[in-house]
């Protein structure tokens, strides 16, 4: 039985890349069971596994299947780690947040990771999941009066349709703030767009989110 989380990591990144669903909800157990940091073990074995996905993609020696079974195999641990991050949160909501993949992108990983992180600090979060038309986001952020807006793009070809977002956001007179990130979203891509915020990571966008949520109270 492995001691440190040292020797787990490699094993979850290769369950990734192998698309062994199995292996990579049993060695994400294992992790909680040993203690280690859920985030850890994303940010540390999981992470790295999916992005070597996409090199291995770009590089032509991965295809579709290959694709889509190191996802299935990253949401399976994902399924398992999630509650575990979600459960550290205490306390009053610091501010709702309507999250969603943006129209005509399936891509939900990241923008999962960022909703447990939002609500493991304190947000409360509405996911709307992925493909989510830009009237969608502006019916349940009327509704529940959000706070913020995110919308994760992992297309340069659906990342158009955050500047839509912001322009149907601004339109409706919502106070909401905008937030945009995903793989190819960058600060300048944000700040063209007139976004509120931008964020590479999941754990920068908490960072992100709170200096809005406080910014927008003050
Ligand atoms: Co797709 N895919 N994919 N894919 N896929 C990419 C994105 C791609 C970069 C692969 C490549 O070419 N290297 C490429 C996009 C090229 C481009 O436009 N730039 C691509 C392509 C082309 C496609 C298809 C078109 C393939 C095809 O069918 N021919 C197709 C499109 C489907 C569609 O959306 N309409 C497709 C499909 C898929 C799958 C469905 C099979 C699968 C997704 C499964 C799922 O999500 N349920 C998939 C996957 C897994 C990938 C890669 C390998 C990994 C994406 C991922 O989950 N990364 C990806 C390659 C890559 O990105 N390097 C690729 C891990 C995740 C944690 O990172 O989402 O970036 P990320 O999230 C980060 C940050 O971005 C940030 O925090 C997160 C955690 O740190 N963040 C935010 C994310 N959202 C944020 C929101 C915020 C703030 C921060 O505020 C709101």
């Amino acid at each position: 039985m492995p001691n440190n989380l040292s020797e787990l990591l490699p094993q979850m990144q290769q369950a990734v890349l192998d698309g062994d669903e199995q292996e990579a909800a049993r060695l994400a157990q294992l992790a909680l069971e040993q203690g280690f940091a859920p985030l850890d073990a994303i940010n540390r074995g999981y992470l790295p596994g999916i992005r070597e996905t996409g090199r291995l993609w770009e590089e032509g020696e991965y295809f579709l299947p290959e694709l889509v079974t190191a996802a299935v195999a990253m949401k399976a641990a994902m399924a398992i780690l999630n509650p575990a991050i979600e459960r550290e949160q205490d306390g009053q909501a610091i501010g709702t947040v309507v999250l969603g993949t943006i129209q005509g992108d399936i891509h939900d990983i990241g923008k999962t990771l960022v909703g447990t992180l939002l609500s493991a600090n304190g947000f409360s979060v509405l996911d709307l999941g992925c493909d989510v038309p830009i009237e969608r986001f502006v019916q349940e952020a009327t509704q529940i009066k959000a706070d913020l807006v995110c919308a994760s793009a992992l297309l340069t070809t659906t990342m158009l349709s955050q500047r839509d977002l912001v322009l149907a956001v601004r339109e409706a007179g919502l106070k909401a703030k905008v937030m945009v990130g995903g793989a190819p979203v960058t600060q300048k891509w944000a700040d063209e767009i007139g976004a509120d915020g931008f964020a590479d990571n999941a754990v920068a966008a908490v960072e992100v989110a709170k200096g809005l949520v406080v910014h927008r109270a003050a």
